[in-house]
């Protein structure tokens, strides 16, 4: 043991989100020992980072909690449909508590370099405060949206007022009392937080690029009987959520669009546009998502609602997407979006007519001329699926760097492990998810835990993906990313990042494809993966 070394433990997990808590509680559960490594001071991942005013979730709360414990399940009682972040963050916390774990972790630590010992089987991890732990086994839970990205503006840094990014959100509340504030980015936070503080504000400006197909979330709070038979379905509940391709409850439609008439397609898209969060996609037509003229009859749907909010029709006509169909990218849901652009003092810009020529020390300039601000809120998304992971420092064998393997799009293994890379995991990580985030990554925790318990009992010391299960999944990527509408210039392909290969980075396959594929692995003994 070098002297330098802090601690020696079984299992170290980076990264303190919804994953990493259940990784964490898992593995000692299973009798490893484990240090949980976390860049924050709290616990919650994205719901540590991302807490501007209007951020919550949207998928249902219940869906997108923890599902191990019935008594957790029974006892914590979500206010809302769709919480917002203190209370998911308040949840994380509480499941932390509850569950001791978090003597496990340690704050403020942000890892900068993760090295593969061939000869211990082992990893080292280096954080950036000097703190050294070496692992048998190194899970990395660092999520999909954790690296917060500002655009290349001239000028950024010159800005004297106030400037936020919605992914960095600072802990003291923001005073947005009568402050002359820009909102730059329509995509999930953009469109938070604008309505969240439009009654607040002196003034508004919304910068949009890219307009989103934005829908209403249609949030209420959850009675004491909805409470009361969400306890009592606990089973069943758990059971349909396991089962779904996309981890919501929503139930599925039987029918096609064109199987019904104007008139009742009208009325099922008025009972959709009522409907729930994601249930717009999820019980939608069955061929709404892959039939090109099924989606544009949805659209011209959608259009007309937004029209039908949006009293002025020019902001009516810079508000409707016009290159990309519902789902080219991640749809985003509202809560008075639309309706807060009928306010005097809320104004929308598009980029698309007057680009941002630079940020000065008063505000922003666009090709039409200056607009002055108090406070700018960067609502400009994230390097998406592999930002941190990339950013790690991560060598595996022969010295072979994570980010040279992934320099064209990452190679993985169900989104989980990667040839080259022994003994490390990345549940909820690229090519990982199709649908409900925990409940994908809580699947791949259980079968990275499930390995861990299997190698240990077989008196195995490293675990690598054998090439041939990697390249199948590669292949199954590309074969199946055709059957995809997300857009290449969006976040799941990389392109809203400067610099970065355009590659698939979410599961097409969905979850039929990754439960194949540890079904294949697990029935063979997990053939190839240990020596
Ligand atoms: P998103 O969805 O990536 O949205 C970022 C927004 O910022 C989007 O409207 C972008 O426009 C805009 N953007 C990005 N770069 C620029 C520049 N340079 N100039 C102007 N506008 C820009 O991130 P969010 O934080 O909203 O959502 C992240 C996730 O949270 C989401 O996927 C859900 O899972 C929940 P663009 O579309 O690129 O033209």
């Amino acid at each position: 043991r070098s002297p330098e070394v802090a601690e020696d433990v079984d299992v170290v997990v980076v990264g303190a989100g919804i994953l990493g808590i259940y990784q964490l509680y898992r593995a000692r559960e299973a009798g490893f020992t484990v240090r949980l490594l976390e860049q924050g001071n709290g616990v919650g991942g994205t719901w540590y980072w991302n807490r501007y005013p209007g951020c919550r979730f949207d998928s249902e709360s219940y869906t997108y909690g923890y599902l191990f414990s019935e008594e957790l399940w029974r006892d914590w009682e979500w206010s809302e449909e769709f919480a917002g972040q203190p209370e998911t963050e308040r949840y994380l916390n509480h499941v932390t508590d509850r569950f001791d774990l978090r003597r496990h972790i340690r704050f403020g630590s942000k890892v900068v370099a993760a090295v593969w010992d061939e000869e211990s089987a082992g990893w080292t991890l280096n954080t950036e405060d000097g703190h050294i732990v070496r692992a048998r086994h190194f899970v990395s839970t660092t999520g999909v949206l954790s690296v917060p990205q500002f655009p290349d503006v001239p000028g950024r840094e010159d800005f004297a007022g106030e400037a936020y990014h919605t992914g960095l959100w600072p802990k003291e509340p923001v005073d947005f009392r009568g402050k002359r504030v820009a909102v730059i980015g329509t995509g999930s936070s953009g469109v938070q937080i604008a309505p969240a503080i439009a009654d607040e504000v002196a003034t508004l400006t919304v910068y949009q690029r890219t307009p989103s197909w934005a829908t209403p979330l249609n949030n209420k709070p959850i009675s004491a009987e909805r409470q009361a038979e969400l306890k009592a379905e606990f089973a069943s509940i758990k059971e349909t959520l396991e089962a779904s391709n996309v981890g919501f409850l929503h139930e599925a439609h039987d029918r096609k669009t064109f199987e019904d008439t104007p008139e009742e397609r009208e009325a099922f898209y008025e009972k959709i546009w009522r409907s729930p969060g994601f249930a717009k996609m999820t019980t939608n037509y069955t061929d709404m998502m892959l039939d090109d003229e099924a989606n544009a009859e949805f659209c011209a749907f959608l259009e007309k609602k937004i029209r039908s909010l949006v009293d002025d029709e020019e902001t009516a006509d810079k508000l409707i997407p016009r290159n990309h169909a519902y789902g080219g990218l991640r749809p985003p849901f509202v809560t008075g979006y639309f309706e807060m652009f009928n306010k005097p003092h809320v104004e929308l810009v598009s980029l698309r007519e007057e680009p941002i020529t630079r940020v000065t020390e008063t505000g922003v300039e666009t090709a039409k001329g200056l607009r002055e601000y108090d406070i700018i809120v960067w609502a400009t998304g994230f390097d998406f699926g592999t930002g941190a992971l990339r950013r790690m420092g991560v060598t595996g064998t022969d010295g072979l760097e994570l980010t040279e393997k992934w320099a064209d799009g990452p190679i993985t293994w169900i989104g989980v492990m990667a040839s080259g890379f022994p003994n490390l995991f990345f549940p909820g990580g690229p090519h990982g998810a199709a649908g409900n985030n925990p409940r994908y990554g809580g699947t791949q925790v259980d079968f990275v835990t499930e390995l861990l318990v299997h190698a240990r009992d077989h008196g195995k010391r490293r675990i690598e993906v054998p090439r041939h299960a990697e390249e199948a999944w590669m292949t199954m990527i590309e074969n199946f990313r055709q059957y995809s509408r997300f857009e290449e210039h969006g976040q799941y392909y990389g392109g809203n990042t400067a610099g970065k290969a355009k590659a698939f980075l979410l599961n097409p396959g969905g979850k039929p494809k990754m439960m194949e594929a540890i079904g294949e692995a697990v029935s063979s003994g997990y053939q190839g993966f240990l020596s």
